[in-house]
């Protein structure tokens, strides 16, 4: 019964934490999208986050840095974004970002997508 309890005990934290919590609700590139080298990343979130504790950088698929991107916040404090200045040859790729809700929570996460040639 003890068992029981931990494991409800478990998912309801979890529930709660993430519903506190700013979420990546959309990003250019998107998720496992396909195309060709993005020139830029942005990164639109569920509430306001705050920009000057906030990063992102490509990785290779295998993690290998690629650019650690400038970031700037864009039309409202819930997006931001950056440049992508080094070339990406055709391959599988990851947006790896972190940012800090308004309520000062640390969050963070990946976006795979690909880039492919093109004609
Ligand atoms: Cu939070």
């Amino acid at each position: 019964m003890l068992k029981v309890f931990l494991t409800l005990g478990a998912i309801v934290s979890v529930a709660t934490a993430t519903r506190f919590h700013t979420e990546l609700k959309s990003s250019s590139p998107a998720r496992n999208s396909s195309g060709p080298a993005p020139t830029s990343v942005s990164l639109t979130f569920t509430e306001d986050v705050k920009v000057a504790l906030s990063r992102i950088a490509i990785l290779r698929s295998d993690s290998v840095l690629v650019e650690k991107l400038v970031i700037t916040q864009k039309k409202d404090a819930a997006t931001f974004g950056g440049p992508v200045t080094k070339p990406l040859a055709p391959g599988k790729y990851l947006v790896s970002w972190a940012t800090v809700s308004d309520d000062g929570h640390a969050v963070k996460g990946f976006i795979p997508f690909s880039v492919i040639a093109v004609k």
